[in-house]
């Protein structure tokens, strides 16, 4: 499926909108950088210094910075032009990272087990996914492994209740790995052709966490050796440069197979999309630019280069 088919309009000013605060920031430095200036040296390093506050990473900032800086060092260039091009090296580096999460048509289900810190949107993110691959006509089964928080589980209700996708839940505290246990088994029976397990985004300790992880992974093997299918990262964009390190340590605890960023409407940090995509080369399946179930869409490198630099109308 092409990003432009995935997207209509609608999508594109959400997007934009989302992306307002970071694009804002960008647009803004740029003008101000290069009005009645040429690209000299003091440019240059404003703009590295511009694009590092705006969360692309020191390194990406520096190469990105001596990609515009060739052909066009000490000339007169529009703050426009420098904006074009630097959406188009930024979509170049976004392009390998742009994967939607495509469930397996052979695996029935195909399972995500959902991962990531509390508040960064995992149960969210889980609704919005629903509602995109029930869209797509998919059977969708929804699990309430976060069992140690009552609201997790009613909001996770909600959400199957909006987008037609059964719940798996247990009784409060129960064993998230049990739940998930049963829930393939059910999803199984049923048919289902995705499975999406919400998780606990912190216990006692790491070690915890990771025990909890770890254990629901070994359970869900036992029913489908090749379970899960994909172990998806959820991170809200807004802490912007710790990003990088909450991938570091969940790649410590679970075989992170993809990424999905949220709140990038809360935040002028949206830039740490090009670093995460440059560090970890890892999918970034989707976005997320709302708390509404079509703010969620598959993530495309050049729709959001361009929104990010405030080029997207
Ligand atoms: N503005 C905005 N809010 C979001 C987004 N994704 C999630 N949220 C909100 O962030 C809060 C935490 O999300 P939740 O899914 O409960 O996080 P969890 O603890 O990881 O399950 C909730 O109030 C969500 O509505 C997003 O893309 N944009
Ligand atoms: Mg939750």
């Amino acid at each position: 499926m092409s990003g432009t088919e995935s997207s209509g309009g609608g999508w594109l000013k959400r997007l934009a909108a989302g992306l307002k605060r970071s694009s804002s920031r960008l647009s803004e430095g740029v003008s101000g950088i290069l009005t009645k200036r040429r690209l000299d040296a003091a440019a240059l390093a404003e703009l590295e210094e511009l694009l590092i506050a705006a969360d692309l990473g020191p390194a990406t900032a520096h190469e990105l910075a001596q990609r515009i800086a060739k052909d066009r060092f000490d000339k007169d260039v529009g703050e426009r032009e420098v904006r074009e091009a630097l959406a188009q090296e930024i979509a170049a580096i976004l392009a390998p990272a742009a994967r939607a999460l495509a469930p397996d048509p052979a695996r029935k289900p195909h399972v995500v087990l959902v991962v990531g810190v509390n508040g960064s949107g995992k149960t969210t993110t889980i609704g919005k996914l629903a509602k995109l691959h029930r869209d797509e006509g998919r059977r969708v089964m929804l699990v309430a492994g976060d069992t140690f928080r009552a609201a997790a589980v009613e909001q996770l209700k909600i959400w199957g209740a909006r987008t037609g996708a059964p719940v798996v839940a247990g009784a409060p505290n129960a064993d998230a790995a049990g739940l998930a246990f049963s829930a393939l088994e059910q999803a199984r029976r049923d048919g289902a052709d995705l499975l999406l397990i919400d998780t606990a985004g912190r216990l006692h300790n790491k070690a915890d966490l990771m025990a909890q992880l770890q254990k629901m992974i070994r359970v869900l093997a036992k029913v489908d050796a090749s379970a899960p299918h994909s172990v998806v990262l959820v991170l809200d964009a807004g802490i912007g440069q710790n990003a990088l390190q909450q991938v570091e340590a969940f790649k410590e605890m679970v075989n992170v197979t993809g990424l999905v960023v949220t709140k990038l409407d809360g935040t002028a940090r949206g830039g740490v999309l090009v670093a995460l995509a440059r560090r970890f080369g890892l999918p970034v399946h989707a976005i997320g630019v709302g708390e509404g179930a079509d703010d969620l869409r598959p993530f495309d490198a050049t729709q959001f280069a361009r929104a990010l630099l405030g080029l997207a109308e």
